[in-house]
């Protein structure tokens, strides 16, 4: 038994059925490595979609920007200033946009970056969840909208089993962690309570060549591809013993579309059921590049030599130890397989050979044009 809502706005809505004919998608973070890929996937079906951006200094789209040139071509793309911080911007988008589908994506993203900004890591990525979802209320479209939440892997944190599957209890080890877990569970509880089409897609690492700068496999990418060039000396990273379960990011956000496909809302976890270290990804962006490493000492004095030059090209900086480490994630992706057909389509050679080139030519092509 549901309690009945009394929105309060009365938008002049059609049926639930008659609403839900249109296709109009509405994402936050849509200037993030995700909110690309899905932007390119829903255009690719025929999807109206709207973005929520933030005001910024300087230019925040550029991953939109072969997307979005100029709005007056593309009037199936359109982008609204606000932020998961301001509740009474994201009533006026919904009411505005009256979105069929709502993917949360929006997120202070980074688990080291989350214990220097702990309290604006729980008040956008957990508050600015339920933010989004009583703006739904509010606007009166409970019935209308389904809503997907980008929760995350990071909930496992301490390992209390592997593979983490939906079943595995919850242990976050970082305030980004928690803040998410306070997320997962008001999607939880906002879909028990009030009936709403909401569920949590818990996502293990998905990588691609459009990964923030700063997370470790771009940053590794990155620093191989300056380094074959001579462009760099030393690529300096924290735990190289975490392993992690990377995936590619645009099989990851097909696996969020087909979640909000489904006869009714549940949650899925998407993975790709295999591990991988931090050392290993290094070593095999370098192969890649025609570095071959040898590894030297231990702990922060480990470093990774060029066995053709006796360099050192890799060193440990412990400025990169986090507070609290997630020392392995491991994924069991089987409910998805099963229940919504998903499967990851790139393999982990694939996805370092993928991000490798592309920063070897981004970095070959800055060459040119200082040339
Ligand atoms: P990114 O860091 O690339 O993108 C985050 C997005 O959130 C950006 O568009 C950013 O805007 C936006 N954002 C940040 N703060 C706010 C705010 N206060 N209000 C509105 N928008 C905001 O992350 P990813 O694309 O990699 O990840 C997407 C989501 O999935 C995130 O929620 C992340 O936590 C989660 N996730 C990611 C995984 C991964 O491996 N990539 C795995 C599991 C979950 P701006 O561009 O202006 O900074
Ligand atoms: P993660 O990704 O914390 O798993 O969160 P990240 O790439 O930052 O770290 C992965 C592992 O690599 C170790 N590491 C380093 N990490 C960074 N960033 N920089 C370094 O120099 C470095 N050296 C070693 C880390 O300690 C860690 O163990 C990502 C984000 O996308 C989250 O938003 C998302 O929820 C999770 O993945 C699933």
């Amino acid at each position: 038994m549901q309690a009945e809502e009394t929105p309060l706005l009365q938008l002049n809505l059609p049926s639930p059925e008659e609403y839900r004919k249109r296709k109009v998608a509405l994402i936050s973070g849509i200037t993030g490595q995700d909110g690309s890929y899905l932007t390119e996937l829903l255009l690719s079906k025929g999807y109206q979609v709207h973005g929520i951006i933030r005001r910024s200094s300087s230019f925040n789209t550029g991953r939109l920007h072969h997307l979005y040139k100029d709005l007056h071509e593309r009037p199936q793309l359109k982008l609204h200033y606000g932020d998961l911080s301001d509740s009474t911007n994201l009533v006026y988008i919904i009411a505005q946009v009256q979105p069929t589908e709502i993917y949360n994506l929006g997120a202070q993203s980074h688990v080291k970056v989350s214990f220097e900004m702990a309290e604006y890591t729980g008040d956008v990525d957990g508050l600015g969840t339920l933010r989004l979802l009583d703006a739904i209320r509010t606007c009166g479209l409970t019935n209308y909208v389904r809503f997907y939440q980008a929760s995350t892997s990071e909930l496992y944190g301490k390992v209390v089993e592997t593979p983490q599957s939906e079943k595995t209890p919850f242990y976050p080890r970082s305030p980004y962690g928690v803040a998410k877990l306070y997320a997962y569970w008001i999607v939880v509880n906002y879909r028990e309570a009030y009936g709403m089409y909401a569920c949590n897609g818990i996502l293990f690492n998905h990588e691609s060549p459009r990964r923030g700068r700063t997370f470790v496999t771009r940053k590794i990418t990155r620093a191989a591809a300056d380094i074959s060039l001579g462009k760099q000396a030393c690529l300096y990273l924290g735990n190289l013993d975490a392993e992690r379960d990377w995936g590619h990011a645009r099989d990851y956000v097909e696996g969020m579309w087909l979640m909000l496909q489904q006869p009714s809302a549940e949650d899925f976890v998407l993975a790709t059921g295999e591990k991988h270290s931090v050392r290993e990804f290094v070593e095999k962006s370098f192969t890649q590049l025609g570095i071959e490493l040898k590894w030297s000492g231990e702990g922060v004095e480990e470093e990774g030599t060029d066995v053709k030059t006796g360099k050192v090209v890799v060193k440990v900086d412990p400025r990169y130890f986090r507070p609290a480490e997630v020392e392995l994630l491991l994924g069991d992706p089987t409910k998805a397989q099963n229940l919504l057909g998903w499967t990851r389509q790139v393999n982990f050679d694939s996805l370092v050979k993928e991000m490798v080139d592309a920063d070897l030519q981004g970095a070959k092509s800055l060459v040119e044009d200082q040339n």
